[in-house]
């Protein structure tokens, strides 16, 4: 049974979110300012019994400080990793944040400026008030909302700006991730009120705001949304675009593109057009050409109506590439691309799923030290920062939704679809843009097999694919691929498989044959390219066994080796890719296989390699010489 008291609110404000605008990533420029709110909020965490005191005793309504005791919390951050409290670290239900901003003058005495108030992503559900009005709600952990609050800090403007934030991290049948709360009531063996978070993917549910909070500025008529499209046809690249105006009835524009050196490529003053460029610099993926990661900046200037002045102004970052997929191969501007890369997490000591920059840089220079050329972002869309970074270091991305852990028949109901697909529209709404994403996985291992996993994919797919016809998209299955009833429909098959770990366990030499049974059979079935999409073995750092035991460096090193031999021989088929699991080690849930969390990691969670980290960094290496075109300080073998 399921109390109404930790999901009753849930349930009260389940609205779907709609996307009715854009969502471009805010920054300064001559129109627009941006205030961050990083840094400590009041928090407190509802812990009465039914997690329900903070509504019924409206905390929004005044200073979180004056309805109870509150401690400092870091934004961004999880809240589960700051303090020492137990019930904190594994705490199910509402937690409160509350910081009062000072909004500059200009801000509220400006009608003609528009005050936005952006949170990156707060996981799960988030209400968000503005000096106890109630300005947005939000479903989903992992994508940015925002609200205008323009008005409301004119009301007053002598009081300052106090913004409360309410995050429940509460999974059910029907979130993404989906997960289910179950209630204990036998007395003799659970305290009165027990309940546990189950959950159906192995990472823990860290909670809280992960990503920045911040203000920005536009002004009332502004440049709400762009998309882009890219091609070219021999030496001129084609932008393909299309600019969306709101607050003004009509809209002069002057669209520029202008290259790395700040010099017009292009221009035009239509809302959608295509600009040639000639002599085209391609966007190319790191180490497949020796200038990767090329960008031109695509400046939006909206003007006045004499246009004599500038109204508003935005610059997106543009690479011109292309991406196509045949039967046998993964195409990045006409030339086959092969995925050597990684599966990550947002994850560290203390801050949980906070953004954090040294981590995130920390973190491109080690994947750039393997020779990494790609990684998914398993099990949920990454921050926004982080494309940027993939973007301008041409980091290959597989795009993942939050659809890990779908598991149970009643997470195939419509509701579940209607939410999936919404978060889809989202999903692409944000990174659509970005030269780096080059495909759309829309889950993580679901029950593929039961009866309703077709007609859901199905529709999942199709609806992706409407939203952006120009990318491949996949969903990664570890499902039997005669029973697998969505992939008729994804267009890359992408398999996870542990063998010699969760199959046969400690039985090594099982790996040449179970691997090359599981290719043939895909292919086979589906004629369609592969990507190895997880693989690997947990190693505790530092034990050691010869012959090689689980858990050992040893083991690791030698699952890699021999799954590295069946790539070798598959990839000159229809094999495009291979993405170790995982890149580092990471918290789950406490329970009988994890030792303090996932350990199949070849970097420590602190970001120490372990000897699996060399294995793949010469092999990585050896195939970015091979299938590359690399500049002669990168040749291997390299002194990076
Ligand atoms: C998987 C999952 C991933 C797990 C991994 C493991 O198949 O996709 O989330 O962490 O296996 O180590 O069990």
């Amino acid at each position: 049974m399921i109390r109404p008291g930790v999901l009753g609110a849930l349930c009260l404000c389940a609205v779907f979110n709609t996307v009715d605008s854009g969502m471009l990533f805010p920054q300064e420029s001559s129109s627009r300012e941006v205030k961050e709110l990083n840094g400590l909020w009041d928090f407190r965490a509802d812990k009465s019994p039914n997690r329900n005191q903070g509504f019924e005793r409206a905390w929004y309504k005044s200073r979180l400080a004056e309805t109870g005791p509150v401690i400092d919390m870091p934004v961004p951050a999880s809240y589960n990793d700051i303090t020492q409290d137990p019930s904190l670290r594994d705490f199910t239900g509402w937690v409160w944040y509350e910081r009062e901003v000072v909004v500059p003058a200009r801000w509220v005495a400006d009608e003609g400026t528009r005050v936005v108030l952006r949170v990156g992503s707060a996981h799960y559900y988030s209400i968000v008030w503005v000096n106890g009005v109630k300005v947005t709600e939000h479903e989903g952990g992992h994508l940015p909302f925002e609200a205008e609050i323009g008005s409301l800090i004119r009301k007053d403007p002598t009081t300052p700006c106090r913004i409360t934030i309410a995050v429940n991290n509460t999974l059910t049948l029907k979130t993404l991730p989906p997960g289910t709360i179950q209630y204990m009531s036998d007395r003799t063996k659970y305290p009165d009120g027990f309940f546990v978070q189950n959950i159906y993917f192995d990472f823990f549910n860290y909670a809280g705001i992960h990503r920045p909070v911040l203000l920005y500025t536009t002004p009332k008529a502004y440049v709400d949304d762009i998309t882009v499209v890219t091609d070219f046809l021999d030496n001129t690249g084609l932008v393909k675009y299309t600019v969306s105006v709101q607050g003004a009835t009509t809209a002069t524009l002057k669209v520029t593109l202008m290259d790395k050196d700040r010099h017009c490529v292009a221009s035009s003053s239509d809302q959608s057009g295509v600009l040639k460029v000639v002599d085209v610099k391609l966007w190319w993926p790191y180490l497949m050409h020796e200038n990767p990661g090329y960008l031109y900046s695509l400046e939006v200037r909206l003007m006045a109506a004499d246009e004599r002045s500038t109204q508003d102004v935005y610059t997106l970052p543009v690479g011109i590439r292309t991406v196509n997929v045949t039967s046998t191969q993964f195409l990045i501007n006409n030339k086959p691309f092969y995925f050597h890369g990684v599966n990550k997490h947002e994850d560290s000591d203390i801050r949980g799923k906070g953004l954090d920059w040294p981590l995130i840089v920390k973190d491109f220079n080690l994947m750039k030290w393997l020779g990494a050329n790609s990684f998914r972002t398993s099990h949920y869309p990454y921050a926004e920062e982080i494309l940027q970074m993939c973007d301008r270091h041409g980091i290959v991305v597989i795009d993942e939704c939050p659809g890990v852990g779908i598991k149970d028949i009643r997470s195939f109901g419509n509701a579940s679809l209607t939410h999936h697909l919404a978060v889809m529209d989202e999903l692409v709404r944000r990174d659509k843009n970005h030269p780096s994403v080059v495909m759309w996985s829309v889950a993580n291992e679901p029950a593929a097999e039961m009866p309703p996993a077709e007609y859901y994919f199905k529709t999942l797919i199709k609806h992706t694919k409407g939203l952006d016809p120009t990318r491949p998209v996949t969903y990664i299955t570890d499902s039997n691929y005669a029973r697998d009833k969505g992939a008729p429909y994804v267009d890359v098959i992408c398999v996870n498989s542990y063998f010699s770990w969760y199959h046969d366990p400690g039985h090594l030499e099982v790996i040449p044959i179970q691997l090359n049974t599981q290719f043939e059979n895909w292919y086979g079935k589906y004629h369609k390219p592969i990507i190895q999409s997880e693989y690997g073995a947990d190693a505790v750092p530092g034990l050691h066994s010869d012959p090689p035991m689980m858990f050992t460096e040893e083991y690791q090193n030698v699952v890699l080796q021999k799954y590295h031999d069946v790539f070798d021989q598959k990839r000159k088929q229809y094999v495009i890719g291979e993405l170790i699991w995982n890149f580092a080690d990471f918290m789950t849930a406490q329970g009988i296989t994890r030792v303090v969390g996932n350990k199949k990691g070849v970097f420590t969670r602190q970001r120490q390699p372990k000897a699996a980290a060399f294995i793949l960094k010469e092999r990585y290496w050896r195939l970015a010489n091979e299938t590359g075109i690399l500049p002669p300080w990168t040749k291997y073998p390299c002194s990076l």
